[in-house]
């Protein structure tokens, strides 16, 4: 037991090191903040194998909640482009998550980041209106 806790905090101070080092060390990276101030809307998409849905999400500007169910097996994520930090992370069947983000208009591509399910199909497009 004592050896694995070793393992596992070594490799967490060597994530800890390369994201510090994806961020330039310009902002010190460090974990997504949500906005403050009150939610113009909520949004909720179902994460299932290699889907969303739906795919196509149409909000408010403003502050946004998300929320991602898991509804089917496996591990998927939700992050959006251009909004650095933000993600949406679950590990099974029933798993949920949601936190809330600042949102201007336009166009938003947002997709699951775990290797193959995006190109898999597990993309999509938030329009803020
Ligand atoms: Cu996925």
């Amino acid at each position: 037991m004592i050896v694995r806790r070793g393992v596992t905090l070594l490799g967490a101070a060597l994530l800890l090191a390369l994201g510090a080092a994806a961020c330039g060390g310009s902002s010190g990276g460090g974990a997504y903040v949500p906005p403050k101030g009150p939610v113009v809307d909520s949004v909720t998409v179902d994460a299932g194998n290699l889907y969303f849905e739906p795919d196509r999400v149409t909000t408010e500007a403003g502050n946004v909640r998300i929320t991602l169910d898991n509804v089917e097996t496996g591990a998927h994520n939700l992050v959006i482009e251009g909004v650095p930090r933000f993600i949406l992370e679950v590990g099974g069947k029933g798993d949920s998550d949601t936190n809330v983000v600042a949102l201007e208009a336009g166009d938003y591509v947002f997709y699951c980041s775990l290797p193959g399910h995006r190109s898999g199909g597990m993309e999509g497009e938030i329009t803020v209106g």
